[in-house]
């Protein structure tokens, strides 16, 4: 594997850069175009993994230059990969052929990205994907999460990835049941749910729930040092409207942030408390004092994030101008003093006045809020169109920059960690309108890449995303260890080959297995004959162990078409339902030769 210089420079050479600058007086900066380009050959110094939206895909950007890398697929099927055709990757999409997928989410250690997973959420069907960071590859798929309902709100994960956390946005009578719908207040609920992330394998399993007022819960941010062991979620609707939400659901100048003490809550749990619903078990805070406690936060929440200190739970309001900080520290008072506001719904709401340390005046319609390494949060505006720099503590805006156009969500490389990057700043916009080519009525979104070292933010480049990119994670390069091949010796999947001559067909009754060898530039066998109403399975591996030699598998006139790549072994059943000749061939370019890599299945009439 070859190991290239990074674009990027180190700090050291940053400051030597600046200080010879200082002296020869000369104020010239890098353009944005020299910061951006990535010559050939060179490599991107960070990944973006964007995600897809309802294409159910994560997209792999490299960054600075913006350039694609690769599509991971996760809730949909992709030919390119064969994802969705093979029996193991049909097995994991389960019963549906797609997801809303939202929010991809790293794995972190000691509050730092480990590069280990990528995990993402399929708000529709209420799963949860893990997507291997060695492989690239989907490795696994939870779900639905039982009693949860529109999984929106997730995955948002702890600091040793001990849980992801996940919230219903579509409130439902749990468990599942027919209820009329005017009876919502009483008979529907708002679910939230910590699942166990097995630190080993990575294995999902919802280990707890929380039963909550149908509020529509919306997203979370984990808490950091002091509030560790605390994850705050957003959620819009405290009118608690079924129907005509835009009107109904607007109705209170504030709504709530629940801050959830998930280590009380594992305690609880571990002491036997709480009522098992469809095999999890569920908490009450009504009978738990001190899991759930509600700040009171601007008009319709959408974001709520956690700064990287821990001390700052800063609430964007979509229908108030304003950020809505509340110190950890305020926090913690009110509630030793039980300094509350009341209850709502039975669970106590901390006074607004005694835990806000600040209102920062933002703008028009703030949703998210991100952090670099220099104490500055940066919140977007989907209204205003823009995104707004401010300083933690002073609470002063520094600037303010407009973006193209409607910003959702934004990101900065390590954002979601104790220890933020702080240089590139992804602006992913909602509407592209005139930015790009047009591609007819269906319109791509756009990201900007920002650059926040400085004092200003400057705008380097924009690039199209693809199906909604709601949210995105940036990791530094060197975090990841792409693997290059798989090693054959130890592919032990069902019907692996490790050897050309291990290759072959075998018969029982009118099921056949094909053991099936690729390598260049030939299949083994080549000339199949089986008959009319057999189930052929075939394994195909590729017994390659060079890099980027990946074959395909194509059956003419069939539903079949995989990638394997060097090292693997992937399984397809193929049925011969009718006589007659069914040519197959190598769909994946693989050398010189790729062309002359074909097969034939003859069919052999039943009478
Ligand atoms: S969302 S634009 Cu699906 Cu995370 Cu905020
Ligand atoms: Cu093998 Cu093309």
């Amino acid at each position: 594997m070859s190991t290239r210089k990074p674009t990027r420079l180190a700090p050291i050479a940053l400051a030597a850069i600046a200080t010879a600058v200082a002296l020869s007086g000369c104020a010239h900066q890098k353009s944005p175009a020299d910061e951006v380009y990535v010559k050939p050959g060179d490599h991107d110094t960070t990944y973006a993994f964007l995600s897809g939206g309802h294409s159910g895909q994560v997209w792999v950007y490299g960054i600075p230059s913006g350039r694609l890398l690769n599509v991971i697929p996760v809730f949909s099927n992709y030919p390119k990969t064969g994802y969705g055709f093979d029996e193991d990757s049909k097995k994991l999409m389960g019963a549906y052929a797609w997801g809303d997928a939202h929010h991809p989410a790293l794995s972190k250690t000691d509050g730092d990205y480990d590069g280990r997973w990528l995990f993402i959420n399929d708000m529709a069907h209420a799963r949860l994907a893990r997507i291997n960071l060695s492989s690239f590859q989907t490795e696994e798929i939870y779900g639905s999460i039982p009693n949860i309902s529109a999984l929106h709100a997730g995955p948002f994960i702890s600091n040793d990835s001990e849980y992801a956390f996940a919230a219903s946005r579509f409130s439902v009578p749990v468990p599942n049941r027919y209820e009329p719908i005017d009876s919502y207040k009483k008979t529907f609920d708002g679910m939230l749910a910590a699942i166990r992330i097995e630190p080993k394998t990575g294995h999902m399993k919802a280990a707890f729930e929380v039963k909550m007022p149908p509020m529509d819960f919306d997203l979370a941010s984990a808490g950091k040092g002091p509030s560790d062991g605390w994850e705050f979620f957003t959620a819009y609707n405290t009118e608690l409207a079924h129907t005509n939400l835009e009107v109904a659901a607007s109705q209170h100048q504030q709504d709530f942030i629940t801050a959830f003490n998930w280590k009380a809550a594992e305690k609880a749990v571990a002491a036997g408390h709480g009522t098992m619903v469809n095999g999890v078990r569920v908490l009450d805070p009504t009978q738990e004092p001190g899991i759930v406690y509600l700040l009171a936060t601007s008009k319709s929440p959408h974001g709520v994030d956690v700064s990287p200190d821990g001390k700052w739970v800063v609430g964007a309001g979509k229908l108030a101008p304003i950020a809505v900080v509340h110190g950890w520290d305020n926090i913690t008072k009110a509630i030793a003093s039980k300094d509350f506001d009341g209850t709502w719904q039975g669970i106590p709401v901390l006074r607004y006045k005694s835990t806000v340390a600040a209102e920062v005046p933002v703008g028009l319609g703030p949703l998210h809020t991100q952090f670099d390494d220099k104490g500055y949060a940066y919140t977007s505006l989907f209204v205003d169109s823009a995104i707004t720099k401010w300083q933690l503590g002073t609470w002063k805006v520094i600037d303010k920059l407009p973006v193209t156009y409607n910003i959702g969500h934004l990101n900065v490389e390590g954002g979601n960690t104790v220890h933020p990057v702080g240089h590139y700043m992804l602006a992913l916009n909602k509407m592209t309108k005139d930015r790009f080519l047009g591609t007819g009525p269906d319109y791509p979104t756009n990201a900007q890449l920002i650059d926040i070292s400085g004092e200003k933010m400057r705008l380097l480049q924009d690039f199209p995303t693809m199906g909604e990119p709601h949210y995105g994670e940036m990791i530094p390069a060197e975090k990841i260890k792409p693997l290059e091949i798989y090693d054959l010796k130890a592919n032990h999947a069902a019907g692996a080959i490790h050897a050309q001559s291990e290759a072959g067909v075998t018969r029982n009754g009118q099921l056949v297995d094909v053991k099936l060898a690729t390598i260049r530039t030939h299949f083994a066998p080549d000339n199949i004959e089986v008959r009319e109403g057999d189930t052929v399975t075939f394994h195909v591996t590729n017994l390659e162990q060079d890099a980027n030699v990946a074959h395909g598998f194509a059956i003419d006139d069939s539903n079949i078409d995989i990638e394997i790549a060097p090292g693997e072994t992937k399984t397809v059943v193929w049925k011969a339902d009718k006589a007659g000749i069914f040519p197959f061939y190598c769909s994946n370019f693989c050398s010189a030769l790729h062309q002359e890599m074909q097969g034939y299945i003859a069919v052999k009439p039943a009478h």
